[in-house]
């Protein structure tokens, strides 16, 4: 391999670190804290205070299931089809994952106590 073409090899590399670096940066997921149990309990907070609308796009769900009878559902009510168990009932611990958020209503609840245990935001 010629010196020149690893010269170039070497400036590629740099230019993909540099804009790797300056995208990450510019789209900092913004973190959700959701908590489960130990009692009848379910609540999904933003720096501290109850989520109850979001801007759409990318979240940093933070789940702290404290309960073994206890799970984190996320559904998409509204808008669309999402519907996934952040956490598992029999889980104890902390989960995090990333979601993308779309336009519509959103609902999170516990699937084995889903009457007492919900909550709603919107997504705009
Ligand atoms: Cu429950």
């Amino acid at each position: 391999m010629s010196r020149r073409l690893l010269a170039a090899m070497a400036g590629i590399a740099t230019a993909l670190a540099v804009a790797g670096a300056a995208y990450s940066q510019g789209t900092a997921t913004p973190k959700l804290k959701g908590t489960v149990g130990p009692g009848y309990t379910i609540k999904l907070t933003k720096s501290g205070t109850k989520v109850g609308s979001l801007k759409a796009g990318k979240y940093s769900f933070s789940i702290a299931d404290k309960s073994t009878i206890h799970n984190f559902t996320l559904e998409q009510e509204k808008g669309g089809k999402f519907e996934k168990h952040l956490t598992a009932t029999a889980f104890v611990g902390t989960k995090t994952m990333t979601v993308t958020l779309k336009r519509g209503k959103w609902k999170y609840y516990c699937s084995v106590h889903e009457p007492q245990m919900f909550g709603f935001f919107t997504v705009k």
